[in-house]
């Protein structure tokens, strides 16, 4: 006989699901009961530090992240980092302890009422087991869910006391080994056609999109794009959590910009846009104009029947991104012959002012960025600085959260640095956007976790000041931020944590930090507004 308990572990150990992150109450302990010596828990001291870190871990890792929460509440709190995970698309298990079942019906305390629907639009499936005995099957369909394409959360609500129970062998042994698989690949006349439409094409661009680096893609973009000499854009940064081309590539244009009217422009200098892995666009702000100018055509490819069907133009095909890149390079075959596109200008340097454009502060960070080092993005008016001054050029070396949500950056940096030991992560935050998640810190210290945070710090939401005047919006109140410092709340924390000034000064705190054990906090002032390069 087996536990309900053993069998979910048999099912976690089988997807290589063995870190889960959490933050536990009473009803969660019959979960964490004799907690098996390989596995390892990350405690977040609040629920959306547990879910962004998971989401960062499920990103990073190639496994189905898990997350487990405390009933209703802790549902609640997580939900908004669920919302990102959403749009990240990580594929992520997560859990919540219930009331007894013998105590539902009476809505004793702790009971989550409508535990199903309380994440239910941000979640992909979201379930609660009518008895015990189907807990580890409704948790294998829940991994095979959050892993399908379009990879997402997927949510099941657990009874306290269905831990204990025994089950028959036939209650869970033909769920626990199942592959469910689903990459597929457009057909080849699909393929043919497609190519077709490239061969004819004079001034052919390909969007690189996140799902480039998640569907393994990374170098079938790289090849199409050198073979076809085509010009790549990157998808707007709103959208983009993770990069799908390397960007100090001589083919690399730069961002697209996310509003409609300027995004339409840029579109407009091609005559085919091969949009790849992303949605068709993260449109944001409202600039209007015009979507795609006749005879500029579209196609786009994507994994997400959802991003198909609802693109305001052009045509979809649905299938795994880096199979169709691949099918794309070996139908073209070798060179197109076409002109290449010309390489774009490199990052003009920032003037040493005092306080540091963000820019300059980028730039220094990028003099000492390791050479396989990853960066984990949270400094909403510096994002298109950092992106043009670092210009990252390997695989999985980006994550953003593609939702929005504040609270992602300094959370799924924890969670990619435990997925990706071997390489250095980077968290690069505003003071506003790391209070969101602030007690990460504590997770950071507590489990010797080797990111090095820099935090530029302006004072003010500076993003929104931004959007305020783009709004045409004046006397906006709330968006001032005197006397939030991040280096000594990180430091009460037990994270080591310097204030710096300028150039010279960041430099070698920044060294400094690169060059300590465990986690390191550099603080760094910088000026206020939007910053491009
Ligand atoms: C959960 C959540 N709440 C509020 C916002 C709105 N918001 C977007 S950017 C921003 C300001 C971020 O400030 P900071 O990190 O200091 O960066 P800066 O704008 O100064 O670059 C806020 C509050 C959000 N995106 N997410």
């Amino acid at each position: 006989m087996t536990t309900v308990r053993d069998a979910t572990f048999d099912l976690f150990r089988r997807h290589g699901m063995t870190t889960i992150f959490g933050n536990p109450g009473s009803t969660e302990l019959g979960m964490l009961a004799d907690f098996p010596a390989d596995f390892r828990y990350v405690l977040g001291l609040q629920e959306a530090v547990a879910v962004g870190m998971a989401d960062g871990f499920a990103q990073a890792s190639g496994t189905v992240g898990h997350v487990n929460l405390h009933t209703a509440p802790g549902v609640g709190n997580g939900v908004g980092a669920i919302f990102n995970a959403r749009a990240n698309k990580a594929p992520l298990l997560v859990t919540a302890g219930q009331q007894a079942r013998s105590l539902i019906t009476m809505q004793a305390n702790l009971t989550n009422r409508a535990a199903v629907e309380v994440p239910k639009p941000f979640v992909k499936w979201s379930y609660e087991p009518p008895r015990a005995a189907d807990v580890p099957y409704a948790l294998a369909q829940a991994i095979h869910q959050a892993a399908l394409p379009p990879s997402g959360p997927a949510f099941v609500s657990i009874p306290m006391d269905d831990w204990e129970v025994e089950l028959d062998r036939v209650d869970f042994a033909s769920h626990v080994a199942r592959d469910v698989s689903a990459r597929t690949r457009p057909g080849s006349a699909q393929i043919e056609a497609l190519a077709l439409r490239l061969r004819k094409a004079e001034r052919p661009l390909l969007v690189a999109g996140p799902e480039i680096d998640a569907s393994g893609g990374w170098d079938a973009a790289v090849a199409l794009a050198e073979r076809q000499r085509l010009a790549v854009w990157a998808s707007p940064a709103t959208g983009g959590n993770r990069l799908g081309f390397p960007e100090d590539h001589p083919a690399f244009q730069g961002i697209l910009p996310p509003a409609v009217g300027p995004l339409g422009e840029v579109l407009a200098a091609y005559d085919l846009v091969l949009v790849a892995g992303s949605s068709v666009f993260p449109y944001y702000p409202n600039i209007p104009g015009e979507f795609l100018q006749e005879p500029t055509e579209l196609i786009a490819i994507t994994s997400d029947p959802d991003e198909a069907a609802r693109a305001p133009m052009g045509d979809a095909i649905v299938a795994d991104v880096g199979l169709t890149l691949a099918a794309l390079v070996e139908a073209l075959g070798e060179d197109s012959g076409r002109m290449p596109p010309a390489p774009r200008d490199p990052a003009p340097a920032a003037a040493d002012e005092t306080p540091l454009a963000p820019g300059a502060a980028c730039a220094t960070l990028a003099a000492l960025f390791p050479a396989d080092g990853i960066v984990v993005l949270e400094s909403p008016s510096s994002t298109p600085a950092l992106r043009n001054q670092l210009r990252l050029s390997r695989p999985g070396s980006y994550y953003f959260s593609a939702g929005g949500g504040l609270g992602f950056g300094l959370a799924a940096a924890l969670g990619v640095q435990l997925a990706q030991p071997e390489r250095q992560v980077v968290c690069v935050l505003g003071e506003g956007s790391a209070q969101y998640a602030i007690t990460a810190f504590w997770t950071a210290q507590a489990y010797s976790i080797p990111v090095k945070f820099l935090v530029l710090r302006n004072n003010e939401y500076s993003i929104l000041k931004w959007f305020s005047a783009l709004e045409e919006v004046t006397g906006a109140p709330g968006l001032d931020l005197p006397h939030l410092d991040v280096a000594a709340t990180a430091r009460s924390y037990g994270v080591p944590a310097d204030t710096v000034g300028g150039r010279e000064e960041l430099h070698e705190a920044l060294a400094g930090a690169f060059a300590a054990d465990g986690p390191r906090l550099v603080q760094v002032d910088v000026a206020p507004g939007m910053a491009l390069v």
